[in-house]
């Protein structure tokens, strides 16, 4: 029986999930919320709130004591003696910067002591920024400007210059607090901090999670020397090295035998992005499949046979886990805005469904650019959406028509903006929790014309990660992983209704409508 572990340490939780893959079952599932289990970190949906100038950080030292949370709640759930190999996924972009006591001390942790106890001592930033930072505009801009600008960025690192990833994040440290990022001998993402972790030694990341730093060249998939040097001074020797995903990077430390009882010395294989990792756990990471996420933001990714790059600026690059590229275009108005005009009308979510299903595919017309607070796909810094179809329409006097408005709106923005990963999909996996909404789904399944899946399984970044431990540990093939595991739910296909012309016309307009 030999168990596999897929960590996945996200935002607002530390998750996992355990898989016996002869059986072909999920064994143990358990996650510890923040917020909740670790009020003490005043983080209560993961960060730390009202960050001056846009800053988001988060403490690593709570990601570490969530660790250890979510190991003894899983011993009570499954023998974790019988675990045979790791992985494991972080939030994108997020860093944590260590210094020189750093390799010494995480190769001597004590079972008898507490993991944030003992590495307390070698952080050189007390917190880290994470992806919901906004606070790097100036350097971003500097960035793009010492390597000739935005083009040259979005060429070599697949993206522009963003706020929110790694590179310009610490170009802001190196010139706020010099004397620290001097001191700083390593920079982690969260996904490799994790892993490093685990194994006792410091670990390398790998291209999924790296290719969102501004700082790897994707062409080549290692460290740009040209980025290096224009974020910030002697950066390369402060990096971890990159691997491809399929790389075992380490064994598990004497630390977690002891402590939680799983068998010392295990595999670990590298830790990578949650898209990334979600993108192996939805079963879609051979091209051909589009995963769309409905989430806090929603997000749009999948596996690309070669690289192209957004003209827009607006989308990525990712190295896919299990080799090759994948894109990934992510939006700031997901379940905000759906919640947003939920609000507006005092509906539930019933009558929010019963508006979808009460008003045709098409919306007679009526077309809402649903922005209710600044996007990046497409970057608009708006505030309040613009609605177009009639002026009782227009001033919000149509309940249910608005409320078709924002989410066909959302889809067709989704459309358009991910027209660059020039993808004709068979089949679109929507996942995240607005997509168990069978309206929603439909509505999905009409802008798109594509037939809609969702899997049976939740937690697709645990599941990925403990996949890929799953393929390049006990060398399970990862399409008859993907048989197993990444199973649509019974009865749950969703075809497309609404003809191929249904859309034409709000296509266009919608167009025209962004641009103005
Ligand atoms: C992707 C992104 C987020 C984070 C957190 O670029 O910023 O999806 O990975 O989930």
């Amino acid at each position: 029986m030999p168990l596999v572990l897929g960590l996945d340490a996200s935002t607002q939780s530390f998750s996992a999930l355990v898989i016996d893959t002869e059986r072909g079952a999920i064994v143990a599932d358990a996650s510890v919320n923040f917020g909740q289990r670790l009020p003490e970190y005043n983080a209560p949906s993961g960060y730390i709130p009202d960050g001056p100038a846009g800053e988001v950080h988060a403490n690593p030292l709570m990601w570490l004591d969530a660790l250890e949370l979510l190991l003894e709640d899983l011993c009570g759930l499954c023998d974790l003696s019988q675990i045979a190999a790791i992985s494991g996924a972080g939030q994108q972009h997020g860093s944590v910067y260590l210094n020189g006591k750093w390799v010494d001390r995480v190769s001597m942790l004590d079972a008898n002591g507490k993991l944030s106890e003992q590495l307390a001592q070698c952080l050189a930033r007390k917190t880290s920024p994470i992806w919901m930072d906004t606070s790097t505009g100036a350097e971003c801009a500097e960035i793009a400007a010492a390597v000739g600008g935005n083009e040259v960025v979005c060429a070599k690192s697949g993206s522009v210059a963003i706020e929110r990833f790694t590179g310009p994040q610490i170009r802001r440290f190196y010139k706020t607090d010099p004397g620290a990022y001097a001191r700083t001998e390593r920079i982690h993402l969260v996904s490799s901090f994790i892993c490093s972790v685990l194994c006792g030694a410091d670990a390398p990341l790998d291209t999924g999670d790296g290719a969102g730093m501004n700082l790897l060249n994707v062409a080549t998939w290692n460290w740009d020397v040209a980025l290096l040097e224009a974020t910030a001074p002697g950066l390369k020797d402060k990096l971890p090295p990159v691997v491809p995903g399929a790389t075992e990077v380490g064994y598990l430390s004497d630390f977690f035998a002891e402590k939680y009882g799983m068998p010392a010395g295990i595999p670990i294989t590298v830790f990578t992005g949650d898209n990334p990792s979600s993108l192996v756990g939805m079963g879609a990471s051979q091209p051909g499949k589009v995963v769309v996420s409905l989430g806090t933001s929603d997000t749009f990714f999948a596996a690309m046979p070669g690289i192209v790059t957004d003209p827009a600026g607006c989308g990525h690059v990712f190295g896919n886990p299990l080799g090759g590229p994948m894109s990934l275009q992510c939006f700031i108005n997901g379940s905000l805005a759906r919640e947003e005009v939920k609000g507006r009308f005092g509906y539930d979510w019933a009558r929010f469904t019963e508006a979808l299903e009460s008003t045709p595919a098409g919306n007679e017309g009526k077309l809402m650019l649903p922005f209710f607070r600044p996007e990046i796909s497409p970057r608009l810094d708006w505030i309040q959406p613009v609605l177009a179809g009639g002026e009782a329409f227009e001033n919000w006097q149509e309940p249910a028509a608005a409320i078709r408005a924002c989410v066909e709106g959302q889809f067709i923005n989704l459309k358009q903006r991910s027209a660059w990963m020039q993808l004709a999909p068979e089949v679109i996996f929507l996942t995240g929790g607005a997509s168990k909404n069978d309206a929603i789904a439909q509505l999905a399944a009409d802008v798109f014309q594509t037939k809609i899946q969702r899997l049976a399984v939740s937690g697709s970044v645990a599941l990925g990660a403990a996949m890929r431990a799953a393929n390049s540990t006990l060398g399970l093939d990862i399409t008859s992983l993907e048989n197993t595991f990444c199973q649509p739910e019974a009865d749950s296909e969703i075809r497309p209704l609404a003809s191929t012309e249904t859309y034409a016309s709000l296509d266009a307009r919608f167009a025209e409508l962004v641009t103005r």
